[in-house]
């Protein structure tokens, strides 16, 4: 019988929530990357990636910021979970094409294996350390809303 597809679900501050496998995913334009990155237990690691681009996915789910106004995004941030409950997050600007534009994937494949039942996984380029990678991803949260605190 085959494993069900791991499903990963978006939402927060969008105005189009959305559970998306990651057959679904491969309908955005993929992108493919090597990364070298340093785990602290690991040492050093190479892995092949494929995917979509993260900003791709979430500007599609209609982040609710204004898209023509720069400084309207800086408050928005994105939490990732795996499914074992690791979390990480990355400010919106970190991937925004008029800000840092990092080229963050969420990738579908690793190592030309596909992710179909384990859940997409972040990749950063960027990154030195390989602790956001986070793998299993089954929830990503946009949110705009925090703070101002007093
Ligand atoms: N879901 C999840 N993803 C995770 C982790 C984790 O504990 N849980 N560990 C991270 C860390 S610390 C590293 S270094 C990389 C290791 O990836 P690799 O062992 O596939 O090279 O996965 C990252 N992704
Ligand atoms: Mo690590």
């Amino acid at each position: 019988m085959a494993v069900a597809p791991a499903v990963l679900a978006l939402g927060g501050d969008v105005a189009r929530p959305v559970r998306l496998t990651v057959s679904d995913l491969l309908s955005w334009p993929q992108h493919r990357v090597r990364v070298t990155f340093e785990c602290a237990t690991s040492g050093v690691r190479h892995h092949g990636f494929a995917g979509p681009l993260l900003h791709d996915v979430l500007c599609d789910a209609g982040p609710g910021f204004d898209p023509a106004r720069r400084k309207d995004r800086l408050r928005f941030l994105i939490a990732v979970s795996g499914t074992d409950g690791h979390r990480a997050l990355l400010s919106w600007a970190e991937i925004d094409p008029d800000f840092a534009h990092a080229p963050v994937l969420l990738a579908v494949g690793i190592d030309d294996t596909s992710l179909d039942g384990a859940g997409p996984q972040l990749v950063l380029p960027q990154d030195r350390c390989g602790a956001r990678y986070v793998s299993g991803v089954n929830a990503i949260r946009v949110d705009g809303r925090y703070g101002p605190w007093a």
